[in-house]
């Protein structure tokens, strides 16, 4: 099974968006594996947006990102990776397709609420950015034999 992460941005912070956004993973059958707050400092910020640190928006989008805390997980599952892109939506909100987050909640390109890992490579890199191992969890989810048909559940 994949792991991703997810930054839930601080505009969904200030809108009071983090248990609707957490709801809908959660609804999908992702499985939540760690899950934590906090505020993103300078040296990550630059690690994370690192194919964006020439542009010319992102002075811009690093004081956004550090404008308030963030929240930060990891879900698991099945083609985790473009299961969680599919719901979070493409990254010009405004055009997002209707149902996913950016498409439900967002106008901007900035402000698009969350952020989701787009590759294998990218995912383990950012999870071992943001968590130590101690902060991921192993259990068992009682719920996955319903989710997945046997031969999808390895
Ligand atoms: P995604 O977050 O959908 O993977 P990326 O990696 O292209 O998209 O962009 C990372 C973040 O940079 C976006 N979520 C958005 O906040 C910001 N961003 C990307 N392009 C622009 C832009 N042209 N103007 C302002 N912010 C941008």
């Amino acid at each position: 099974m994949e792991r991703t992460l997810v930054i839930i941005k601080p505009d969904a912070l200030q809108r009071n968006l983090l248990g609707e956004i957490i709801h809908r993973f959660e609804r999908k059958g992702l499985k939540l594996i760690a899950l934590k707050m906090a505020s993103i400092s300078d040296e990550k910020v630059v690690e994370h947006y690192a194919h964006h640190v020439e542009k010319p928006f992102f002075p811009k989008l690093k004081s956004f990102m550090q404008s308030a805390p963030v929240v930060m997980l990891i879900l698991e599952g099945l083609e985790a990776i473009n299961a969680v892109r599919l719901i979070a939506g493409q990254t010009k909100s405004r055009e997002a397709d209707a149902g996913t987050i950016r498409g439900d909640f967002a106008m901007s390109m900035q402000a698009n609420i969350v952020h989701a890992s787009d590759s294998v490579e990218n995912a383990a890199a950012e999870v071992a950015r943001f968590f130590t191992p101690e902060e991921i969890f192993e259990y068992k989810k009682m719920d996955f034999e319903w989710v997945y048909a046997e031969d999808e559940r390895v």
